[in-house]
């Protein structure tokens, strides 16, 4: 007699969706799991409306897939029987339920896909893994595109995705309107009597989610309007917000694409990353969506606002994933600094001098939002500048984001804005003085500091840390042809300007603390 199939299907939390195959219908035989559990709310210090908003996004696709007749088991933070790891679980719930076999998907994390590799390696029942149909490319795309090649360029791999997928190409895979990268458009700062528009927020009531992390005791930073949570937490909200963003936003979203200015949380940007990152929607819609408001109205959108969004989801979204894959697990120890310092305190508080960098931790706090430009040019490169330890900064950033996974989270942090790869994912690090940070926003008007300074009393502390990083590691950038230019530069200087500049970083590191 045939023994029936029963099986378990684990879905992880940012793994939301439900277009994938596995939910065209409807089989009596299969169980889907989600789990709230303390190895993946306690593996980094996360913000805490990242934790709610995960949470709340899981119990209503549990719920969407119940309304839909499958069969769902929903574990909570404080089940009784909640055992807080994947694997014990699982295993509890096949000794329960007599399942005799187990199914997941791919996770995107390298530490997760480790542990459940392993897991149904030792299973006694059969597994099977699927793909989670979200990403226009495989784990081993980049890598087999870039094989036997020293460098790994977004560029080259862009225009792959580009012809491979028929976006913004015309019949022969030339690109649109002649060119690939029209970047050059774009990076204008904010006129002074502009003002963006007013982003879409949600309020959703989360506040029994919130009351369970609390009584969980589980350790979180920033804070949480719980009763009018803003982040979209179900499909229908994402699609909202992408809406929102396709009509009101794409049409300035490369010209302002690298603007800041204080209380503009998120001037032009889509924010719709959380919702990719947790597959709610997927980079095709978002594309597709984009392009489809394009098409309609033309006559006010500049194709370059298209390409340059285009390219974020495309390109770099889908580059960072393959890096990812291709590198890990060694480019999560990658220093190539050798750097060792701690964050400073106020990394945490947002309590600084630094008009941007206290705009923008604050921000963070307060939304678990920062746009690129603040992540890339504000803290990422002040924590740069002040040799933080990689794994330090990588901490901060996995934590804060309400959109920070692992496999998007390290290969910006690590690779494009500390340039601890040494070079595989930037050509040179993204490093400035207060000169661009006063070209981009309008920080530095407002500030304890003077950009203008470099040595001496209240000198924008970002003028001396930049030549001093220069000067540091001038082994290894002195012959990176993208920074010639800056070594000419400090070579002119003469020694006493030279040595002011440097004791002037020297002091400002002994009390960085301060600043
Ligand atoms: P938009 O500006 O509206 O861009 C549209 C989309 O493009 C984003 O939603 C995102 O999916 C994609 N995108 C844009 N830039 C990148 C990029 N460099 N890499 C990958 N995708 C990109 N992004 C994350 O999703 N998670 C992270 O943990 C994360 N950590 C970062 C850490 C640092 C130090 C830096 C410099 C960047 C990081 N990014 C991360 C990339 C980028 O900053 C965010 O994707 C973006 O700010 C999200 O906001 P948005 O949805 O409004 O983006
Ligand atoms: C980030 C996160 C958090 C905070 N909590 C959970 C959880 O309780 N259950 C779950 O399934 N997933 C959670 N996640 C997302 C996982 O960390 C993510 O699925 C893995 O890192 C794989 O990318
Ligand atoms: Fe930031 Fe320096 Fe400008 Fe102040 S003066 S906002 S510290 S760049």
């Amino acid at each position: 007699m045939d023994i029936k199939t029963k099986t378990l299907r684990l879905i992880l939390g940012d793994q939301l969706n439900i277009n994938h195959s596995w939910f065209t219908s409807v089989d009596i035989n299969v169980t889907y799991v989600l789990m709230e559990i303390r190895s993946e709310t306690d593996y980094a210090k996360h913000h805490i409306q990242k934790v709610v908003g995960i949470f709340a996004a899981m119990q209503s696709f549990a719920k969407e897939l119940q309304q839909k007749n499958h069969d769902v088991i929903y574990i909570h933070l404080n089940d009784e029987n909640n055992l807080h790891r994947f694997d014990e679980n699982v295993v509890a719930l096949i000794d329960k339920y007599k399942f005799n076999q187990f199914e997941y998907l791919l996770p995107d994390e390298y530490r997760v896909d480790e542990h459940l590799k392993t897991f149904a390696q030792k299973l006694d029942i059969p597994t099977k893994v699927f793909d989670t149909e979200h990403f226009y490319s495989t784990r081993t795309e980049l890598g087999d595109l870039f094989a036997g090649k020293k460098t790994y360029l977004m560029e080259t791999f862009y225009r792959h995705m580009r012809k491979k997928h028929k976006v913004l190409v015309d019949g022969e895979s030339k690109p649109l309107h002649g060119k690939w990268n029209f970047d050059e458009d774009n990076r204008s700062k904010l006129p002074k009597a502009h003002k963006p528009v007013i982003p879409l927020v949600f309020s959703n009531d989360v506040n029994e989610i919130e009351t369970e992390i609390k009584k969980a005791n589980i350790k979180t930073i920033g804070k949480v309007d719980s009763k009018n949570f803003i982040w979209p937490i179900n499909r229908k909200q994402s699609l909202e917000l992408l809406d929102f963003f396709s009509t009101n936003c794409l049409q300035y979203f490369g010209t302002f694409q690298d603007a800041m200015a204080p209380n503009e949380w998120s001037v032009y940007h889509s924010r719709l990353s959380f919702s990719m990152n947790i597959k709610l929607i997927s980079p095709k819609e978002v594309v597709d969506k984009a392009i489809e408001v394009y098409n309609k109205k033309s006559d006010q959108i500049a194709f370059h606002q298209l390409e340059g969004f285009v390219r974020q989801i495309i390109g770099w979204r889908e580059y960072m994933r393959g890096i990812y894959w291709l590198k890990m697990p060694e480019y999560a120890n990658l220093n190539y600094f050798q750097h060792v310092e701690k964050l400073p305190n106020w990394f945490w508080t947002g309590d600084t001098k630094m008009n941007c960098l206290k705009d923008a931790i604050h921000q963070s706090l307060d939304y678990a939002y920062a746009h690129h430009i603040q992540r890339l040019m504000v803290t990422g490169n002040f924590a740069l500048l002040a040799g933080v330890h990689p794994d330090e900064v990588d901490a901060w950033y996995l934590g804060i984001y309400i959109d920070a996974f692992e496999w998007v989270e390290i290969t910006n942090t690590r690779g494009m804005s500390q340039f601890a790869d040494g070079g595989i994912v930037g050509t040179k690090p993204y490093v400035s003085s207060a000169a661009y940070m006063n070209k981009m926003s309008s920080y530095c008007s407002g500030c304890y500091y003077d950009k203008n300074k470099k040595t001496g009393d209240r000198a924008c502390p970002f003028n001396s840390l930049y030549w001093n990083f220069y000067h540091k590691h001038e082994d290894k950038l002195g012959n990176n042809p993208r920074i010639g230019m800056m070594y000419n530069v400090w070579k002119k200087m003469n020694a006493d300007v030279q040595k002011a500049l440097l004791d002037q970083a020297d002091h400002y590191l002994k009390h960085i603390n301060e600043l």
